[in-house]
């Protein structure tokens, strides 16, 4: 749909739930070529056809030169610390999914939190020095929402204290900087391709990496540690992607751009009817190509006439499932709460947008009269 159509104008049509997110799928028909490739093969998994396919398809869509596939970014994330051998503490933000924090301590490491950056969201870069240890073999910054974080800082600093850079980069699918693509910054960067995300497997995700060496090694660390059928040389774990998610993805992958399309024109038209309203802040875009609108937080501030959580019931009364993405903050849950750097008053930007966030409905199925009752709500009529 147009978002040139004057958006007031439209009135709703139905109280459909509308939920933050729904997948975009391709047309169910297009897919049944692909499942008879797979049934007429027999090759369901342990990376065949499709899996080396969609690897060789998400390079070049995304400008990366190695990406190894996962059938999650948890178990991408978990192994990408495995292949990098991290150990001790590793420097992480407390405003994300628990599956970043939780990545670190089936790894046996101690997350630091440190806080983020109020305009970004991001973990804040001049807050990393202070929080370095002797221990301290790593940082792992979140693009938190697609954003890029402040690659050149955070390299600079690992580089000053010889540390890792993991960059959990699950929303952050096909944005790029200035340089190229954003997963290209860091030692390893890892996307997921979860059922909720911009370009989606069901479920899945990827490493990607800068040399076939390296590649090498995470190939082996997903496929249990086997190198050949009689030699294993790692602990490794079952990572794979599965053909059929593969082939997917490769579907999937033709249908991204018309997909990105529509999240474009959503973005920008939320951002045209929420301008006008006190008290509701939309976190700034850096340059185009560094966006891929994967979500749309709003920040509900004091001058609002409700709080966030206020708002986000009235969303629910009318059936709008808005998501309060990330609260509450990772270092509030109880496996984390008591390490020193959860403390509140270490955290007091992250603390405060975990108390203001409200991630509003973004997906390409959104209609414009959706985002006008969206948007109804929050001018309260
Ligand atoms: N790092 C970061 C920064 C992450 O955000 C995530 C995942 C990860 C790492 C780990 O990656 P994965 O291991 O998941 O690949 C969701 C997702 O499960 C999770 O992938 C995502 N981040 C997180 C931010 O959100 P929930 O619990 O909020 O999802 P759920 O089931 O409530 O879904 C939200 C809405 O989406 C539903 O209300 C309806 C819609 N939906 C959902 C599913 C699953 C659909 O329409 N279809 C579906 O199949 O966690």
């Amino acid at each position: 749909m147009n978002a040139a159509v004057p958006l007031r104008a439209i009135q709703p049509q139905t109280n459909e739930r509308i939920y933050v997110t729904q997948p975009h799928l391709a047309p169910l028909e297009e897919f049944i070529p692909y499942l008879q490739q797979i049934w007429d093969s027999k090759i369901l998994t342990n990376c065949g056809p499709f899996h080396q396919q969609l690897e060789a398809a998400l390079c070049k869509y995304l400008g990366v030169r190695h990406l190894a596939l996962f059938s999650n970014g948890t178990l991408a994330l978990v192994t990408a610390l495995q292949a990098l051998r991290i150990t001790g503490e590793v420097i992480t933000t407390p405003y994300s999914f628990v599956a970043t924090a939780h990545s670190l301590v089936w790894n046996g490491v101690k997350p630091v939190f440190v806080d983020v950056d109020p305009h970004t969201l991001n973990l804040d870069p001049a807050k990393i020095e202070a929080a370095i240890t002797p221990q301290t073999t790593a940082i792992m910054p979140v693009h938190c929402y697609g954003k890029p974080c402040d690659v050149e800082a955070i390299q600079k600093i690992a580089d000053n204290y010889n540390l890792k850079v993991i960059y959990d980069a699950a929303h952050a699918f096909g944005v790029q900087t200035d340089e190229g693509s954003v997963l290209e910054h860091g030692d390893l960067a890892v996307l997921s391709f979860h059922a909720t995300k911009v370009f989606n497997t069901f479920e899945g995700g990827a490493i990607i990496c800068r040399d076939a060496k390296t590649k090498q090694r995470i190939d082996h660390l997903k496929n249990f540690g086997f190198v050949d059928e009689v030699t294993v040389v790692a602990p490794g774990i079952n990572g794979k992607m599965s053909e059929i998610n593969a082939a997917f993805g490769l579907l999937q992958l033709q249908h991204i751009d018309e997909a990105l399309a529509r999240r474009k024109e959503i973005d920008a038209t939320y951002r045209e009817m929420l301008g006008g309203i006190r008290g509701i802040r939309c976190l700034p875009h850096g340059s185009e190509k560094a966006a891929n609108y994967a979500y749309f937080p709003i920040l509900v501030e004091a001058d609002y006439p409700l709080s966030r959580d206020g708002l986000y019931q009235k969303f629910r009364d009318n059936e709008i499932w808005a998501r309060r993405y990330f609260y509450p903050l990772i270092s509030e849950f109880p496996m984390y709460r008591g390490l020193p750097s959860a403390n509140q008053n270490n955290l007091p930007v992250a603390a405060d947008a975990a108390l203001k966030v409200l991630c509003l409905p973004i997906y390409p199925a959104l209609s414009n009269s959706d985002l006008h009752r969206i948007v109804s709500v929050i001018e309260g009529h």
